[in-house]
């Protein structure tokens, strides 16, 4: 019963949040949209070389993305070339956006691993030549790129303070967010978005910690948390690899009853979802960050408009959608 009532609410929470439509995507800007089908991916005979550097190898989100990207290049006849560092981690992935620069790409869609530690490397691709499209994160200062293409996270964080209140009931109680690390855009604009909707209902927010990306280290803190708070009723996690290990972190206290909602629907998301460890994934719409950043690349090198900002969607996925097609079709891939 509960479940259910919880999808509706959800759903209608997405619907606010992004307008029109439940799980579009929206453009906020004076540009007009790509449309790739009239554009294709070369110039005067030239094949448009682009690299997509991710904020972390592995992870089932930027794999979903490169999936997208990779698509869309090959439709658009680009070569598109695809790395990320082994951690999510702005002193690992600086010199991979460096030796990128060295090679003269015609375009980079990149995801900094940090808003402000990322800004110098990347100006440096950007004045070697190289349209940059920022896609997933951004920078504090975004100006050089051609287009940032992105979910709306912070509503994505209000999103799920408002299913906790749901799924917690009208007893209300405590809940507390795992997070990654602090300077990332996307995961410090979750953590916002949740704290703003918490505020004013029968939650008791006690507030963040940081994993540092480390599924182990999310398992840690998720015990200490529950130690300290025996009465803790929900948490928000951020992420992949920080709802993995929050979902590890509930098993191996063995505590039942803490309601969970995070962000992304990698593989071992969903198992926990059907577990019952998680009651909600909140999955974002890589493949289509990484399709429309290929767009805009392609956009920009032709001298066509582009779209300064760009907003994909999400979709909700409880137990009770998990098999409809809408949900099926959002989780994310561990290969194309
Ligand atoms: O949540 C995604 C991504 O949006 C975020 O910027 C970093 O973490 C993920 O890659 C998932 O692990």
């Amino acid at each position: 019963m509960m479940g259910k009532r919880w999808i509706a609410i959800g759903l209608s929470a997405a619907v606010g949040a992004f307008g029109l439509s439940a799980c579009g995507s929206s453009d906020d800007n004076s540009g007009s949209s790509t449309g790739s089908s009239a554009s294709s991916g070369s110039s005067g005979g030239k094949r448009y070389d682009m690299t997509l550097i991710t904020g972390v190898k592995g992870d089932e989100f930027y794999i979903t993305m490169g999936c997208g990207a990779q698509a869309e290049a090959a439709r658009m006849g680009v070569k598109l070339n695809i790395q990320g560092p082994d951690e999510f981690d702005a002193s690992q992935q600086t010199p991979i956006v460096n030796a990128v620069a060295a090679k003269r790409p015609d375009a980079v869609l990149i995801a900094p691993t940090d808003s402000k530690a990322l800004f110098a490397p990347i100006q440096q691709l950007s004045t070697g030549g190289a349209k940059i499209v920022l896609v997933d994160t951004t920078l504090d200062q975004p100006d050089m790129a051609v287009s940032q293409i992105s979910s709306d996270n912070v509503a994505g964080g209000t999103q799920a303070a408002k299913a906790l209140v749901q799924l917690i009931g009208s007893g209300g109680g405590k809940v507390a967010v795992v997070n990654v690390k602090p300077g990332i855009s996307t995961t410090d604009q979750r953590a916002q978005g949740f704290s703003a909707g918490v505020k004013g209902t029968s939650l008791q927010y006690v507030g963040q910690q940081f994993d540092n990306d480390d599924p182990a280290k999310a398992a840690s803190i998720t015990k200490s948390l529950l130690a300290k708070n025996p009465d803790l009723k929900g948490i928000f996690a951020t992420n992949v690899l920080t709802a993995e290990g929050v979902a590890s972190g509930l098993r191996e206290a063995g505590k039942k009853g803490v309601k969970v909602v995070t962000f992304d629907a990698g593989p071992k998301n969903v198992e926990d979802l059907k577990s019952g460890l998680i009651q909600g994934l909140i999955a974002q719409k890589p493949a289509d960050i990484g399709k429309q950043g290929i767009d805009q690349a392609v956009a920009a090198l032709k001298g066509q408009p582009t779209t300064k900002r760009i907003t994909t969607g999400f979709v909700t996925v409880t137990k009770d959608n998990l098999s409809s097609p809408e949900a099926q079709g959002a989780l994310y891939k561990a290969s194309c």
